[in-house]
């Protein structure tokens, strides 16, 4: 029956004809094959600064469990506090690599700076070392499989609150004069700031691109709605990514736990904000 499609129920495939990947659709048998005989590097960044240092563990552990088993992977961990970094006793072909960076005293630039210091840190190191990068957030934890299937050239995973909305509501910036700008009628999905990723040089475009149009913005004394998040639906509108993650891959129990997300792989730890962020 390979004929047919594998699932009916949602959008397989953008109107780019680039794969939506959920899960059913794929064989993973079929794709680690691929990658292996590729043998194919993947880096994983994060960034754990000032209070979020405390969710790198769980993070990390969560990963060896389930991000991109049987294959290399590179951890890229961001940090302000090297020494708060666990000992974690890793996977074969597995590796942390802490990198120490400045912790910007506006919470809205430690999210934005990430582009820019993604991008320095491609051409330094990242090109010597992987092939593929994926970005995530650090309020996180891997719940279920999350393996090759992601990976191709640029790739966005849909913001789980969004998959089912009209793209009038998508919380893009909208005023013109920002360079984060997408007008109401614009936009194919509201993708998450929390999680992309693509080959190396990609990722450099990306970032790039992202952290100039931040840089402009700041310019003219603004910044986008959802900050990094708002450069990063941008982006993708004009640069439209070569693959999209379903909701699967960043899932957040805010929004219910509907029959059509048949899978949670990688879900959004609840914050006390009270906690982790200080008051600015
Ligand atoms: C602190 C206060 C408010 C918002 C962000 C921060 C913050 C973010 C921080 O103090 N330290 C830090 O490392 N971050 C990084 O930026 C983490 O990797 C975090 O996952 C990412 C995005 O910030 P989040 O997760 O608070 O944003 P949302 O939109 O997922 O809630
Ligand atoms: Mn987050």
């Amino acid at each position: 029956m390979s004929f047919f499609p594998r699932r009916k129920d949602i959008l397989m495939v953008t109107p780019w004809l680039a794969p939506i990947v959920w899960n059913g659709t794929f064989d993973i048998d079929i794709l680690n094959a691929q990658f292996h005989q590729r043998g194919v590097r993947i880096g994983l960044t994060v960034f754990a600064i000032k209070k979020y240092v405390q969710f790198i563990q769980q993070f990390l552990e969560t990963a060896e469990k389930f991000f991109m088993v049987g294959h290399q992977v590179n951890y890229y961990v961001l940090t302000d506090q090297p020494s708060k970094m666990p000992n974690i006793t890793l996977g074969e072909r597995r590796q942390l690599i802490v990198l120490e960076v400045p912790a910007y005293k506006r919470w809205q630039d430690i999210t934005m700076r990430r582009m820019q210091i993604i991008r320095d840190y491609t051409c330094e190191q990242y090109v010597n070392e992987v092939d593929y990068l994926v970005c995530a957030d650090v309020d996180m934890k891997y719940t279920d499989h999350v393996g090759v299937e992601i990976l191709s050239e640029v790739f966005g995973a849909i913001h789980p609150g969004f998959f089912m909305a009209s793209r009038k509501d998508f919380t893009n910036e909208r005023r013109p004069q920002s360079a984060g700008y997408i007008p109401h009628d614009e936009g194919d999905f509201y993708y998450t700031g929390s999680y992309f990723g693509g080959t190396v040089e990609e990722i450099y475009k990306l970032t790039n691109h992202c952290h100039h149009a931040m840089l402009a913005d700041k310019e003219k004394n603004m910044e986008a709605l959802w900050h990094d998040e708002s450069y990063l639906n941008r982006y993708f509108l004009y640069y439209k990514p070569t693959k999209v993650l379903s909701p699967e891959y960043v899932w957040n129990y805010y929004y219910g736990d509907p029959t059509v997300i048949q899978k949670k792989r990688f879900i959004v730890v609840p914050k006390d904000y009270a906690k982790v962020r200080d008051k600015r």
